[in-house]
This record gives structure tokens, C-alpha cells and sequence, in this order.
């Protein structure tokens, strides 16, 4: 026997009550409302009721459709409610707690001492230049008149790439490139990685940077050239620094010096930075030689002018009190972050 639109409805409000999930009110509602349903197949079966109990029949079921669609919907939007604020509970953030910190980089040492190197040059009034870190033989030694047997040239002591190529040694072939496309007066700078076959120690490294400096002009001497480089040693090690200049050789320039300053920590008395002497050397330096003047096509009669190099590793550790070059190239944090 058919089950009665009023069994329909109780069992309906019975199992609607205990539903707690949207799940369970959609199994609900295939239950009774869906295509098969029982609800549904009470409707259908308004054929077979007796012509003068339909009506009745139908206003019953109809009400009992209603009823039951009521409930379902209401238990329904209820049931997606709670899910709703239990979910946005559940995902709720404190925006008053602090973030999650993520510290600031800084530029490198290295970079810092270049920085604060050519903004004296700037200064000054030269330009920064820069170029190729693998060269040509004839822009790093041929041009700069290294003699032909020159120890530098050797395997031994210079990465070659070919057997007219090479990782710079120098940043010298930077101006004599610049010597050879341009017109004096030449006031230029030029700071860069160069590479030489050395074994690393506390002092040596095969990746190194320098800054060098080329001023050519009419009527330049070494008057210019110790003047330049005082100051130079004045802005940087402050200004109570004195500078002298001992004889030496390059193959680039002549005359050539060595630059000493007068130790800025103990103030010439002799310490442990200066080993005793009072003086600290800081860069090479001279008056170009002709036959690099030559190279850039000039009137070596009516151009002179002074060159200079400095070793950035060097300055670094001097001015921050670093007793070892490897720890610019271990990126270690608890080292470079020192200098942030
Ligand atoms: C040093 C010495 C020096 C130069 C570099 C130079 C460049 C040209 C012409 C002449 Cl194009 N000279 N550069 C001159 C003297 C010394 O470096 O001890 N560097 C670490």
C-alpha cells in the first residue's frame, strides 16, 4: 500500500529535523523533491486517486510538497550560514600581530669602497669608464708597454683564453681604449674585477678589483699627479693623513712611485696596522710613459699626463681593520652584514 501524504510529511519532518549538514538537506530534498522522490511520486500518483477524493487528494499532497520544500530550503540556507562564518573563523587573521620581517639587503664592501673611491674622483672632475674583463693581449700588456718577456705575461701568472685573449690583469687596457678613442684632456677613472693565477691567501686572490686613474693633458707634471693623490688619501683616511712617494718601476709609466700615507690609526707613531713604520702604502702611480702615449696616437711632446692604480681589497681592509681578503668571496652574512 502507498504511504499517505501525511506519513510522507512525518517522516519528512522527522529526518529534516535530525539533518545538521548541507549535504544532508540535499539528500533530503533527492529524497522527497528529486525526479524520484517520494513527494514527487505522490503527485504522480493522483491518477489513481478516485475522482471524488482527488481534489481533496491533491490540496493535501500540494501542501505537503510545500511544506517540506520550506523546510529543506530553511534548514538549507541555515546549515550554508554556519558553514560560512565557521569557515571565515577558522581563516581569520590578528592584523594588529606584527609581520614577519624581512630585512634589507646592502651593496657589498667591495662596492661600498669603490662607491666612496669615485665619488672623490668625481669630485675631481673625472668620469668613470668602464670595459671588457676578457681583453686582448694587445690592450693589457702589448699597448701599456710591457716588454715582450715581461714576467706578468707569463701562464704561469696570467689566465689565458687564447693566445691573444686573456682575463685583464688590470684595469689599465679600460684607458688605453679610451686613449685610443678619444682627445685629451683625458680626466677618466676605472674601477673593475681583474684576474690574476695566484694561489689564495689572507693577501692574494685570483679575482681582485682595482681602480685606476689617467689624467693626459697639455702641460700635466708630477706636481699634478702628487697633488691629486694627496687629496685623494685626505678625503678618504681623513684629513690628517700625510702622503710621500717612493721610487719604483712599472712598465707604463715614467717615473713611476709607490704612494705611502702616514698610518691614520696610530697617526705615524708605528702600530700593528702600520707594522712599526708609521706609513701604510695605498697605490702605484707615474707619469705615463711615451710609448703608451703613442699607443692612443698623441704628441708626446705636447701631451703629458699621470696615471695611478689601487688595489679596492687593499683600501677595504685597511679602512675597516680586515685581516683577511677571502672574506669578501664567502658571502658569509655574519661578515658582509657588517656593512649594511
Ligand atoms: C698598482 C699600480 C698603476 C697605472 C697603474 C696606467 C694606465 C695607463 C697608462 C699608464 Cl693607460 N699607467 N696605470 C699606472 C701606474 C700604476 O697601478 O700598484 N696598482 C694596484
Amino acid at each position: 500500500m502507498e504511504r499517505t501524504p501525511e506519513q510522507v510529511l512525518e517522516e519528512a519532518r522527522a529526518l529534516i529535523a535530525d539533518a545538521k549538514s548541507e549535504d544532508d538537506f540535499e539528500s533530503a530534498r533527492i529524497k522527497y523533491l528529486g525526479r524520484n522522490g517520494e513527494v514527487t511520486a505522490l503527485l504522480k500518483s493522483m491518477g489513481q486517486i478516485p475522482a471524488e477524493e482527488r481534489k481533496e487528494y491533491g490540496k493535501v499532497a500540494n501542501a505537503v510538497k510545500q511544506e517540506i520544500t520550506e523546510l529543506i530550503n530553511g534548514g538549507k540556507a541555515r546549515a550554508l550560514a554556519e558553514s560560512r562564518a565557521a569557515k571565515l573563523m577558522s581563516e581569520r587573521i590578528d592584523v594588529s600581530e606584527p609581520g614577519t620581517d624581512i630585512p634589507f639587503g646592502a651593496l657589498h664592501p667591495i662596492t661600498q669602497t669603490i662607491d666612496e673611491i669615485s665619488r672623490i674622483f668625481i669630485g675631481l672632475g673625472y668620469s668613470i669608464t668602464e670595459g671588457p674583463e676578457a681583453d686582448t693581449v694587445f690592450h693589457n700588456f702589448d699597448a701599456l708597454n710591457a716588454a715582450p718577456n715581461h714576467p706578468s705575461r707569463d701562464l704561469s701568472d696570467t689566465f689565458y683564453i687564447t693566445e691573444d685573449t686573456l682575463l685583464r690583469t688590470q684595469t689599465s687596457p679600460v684607458q688605453v681604449r679610451t686613449l685610443m678613442s678619444s682627445e685629451p684632456p683625458i680626466k677618466v677613472i676605472s674601477p673593475g674585477r681583474c684576474f690574476r693565477a695566484d694561489t689564495p691567501d689572507a693577501t692574494h686572490s685570483p679575482m681582485f678589483h682595482q681602480v685606476e686613474g689617467l689624467l693626459v693633458d697639455e702641460g700635466v707634471t708630477m706636481a699634478d699627479l702628487k697633488g691629486t693623490l694627496d687629496a685623494f688619501a685626505k678625503r678618504m683616511f681623513g684629513s690628517g693623513v700625510a702622503t710621500k712617494f717612493r721610487p719604483h718601476f712599472f712598465p707604463f709609466t715614467e717615473p713611476s712611485a709607490e704612494m705611502d700615507m702616514s698610518c691614520f690609526v696610530c697617526g705615524g707613531e708605528g702600530c700593528r696596522v702600520c707594522k712599526g713604520s708609521g706609513w701604510i702604502e695605498i697605490l702605484g702611480c707615474g707619469m705615463v710613459h711615451p710609448n703608451v702615449l703613442k699607443v692612443g696616437g698623441l704628441d708626446t711632446e705636447r701631451y703629458t699626463g699621470f696615471a695611478f692604480g689601487m688595489g679596492v681589497e687593499r683600501i677595504a681592509m685597511l679602512k675597516h681593520g680586515i685581516d683577511d681578503i677571502r672574506l669578501f668571496y664567502e658571502n658569509d652574512v655574519r661578515f658582509i652584514g657588517q656593512f649594511a
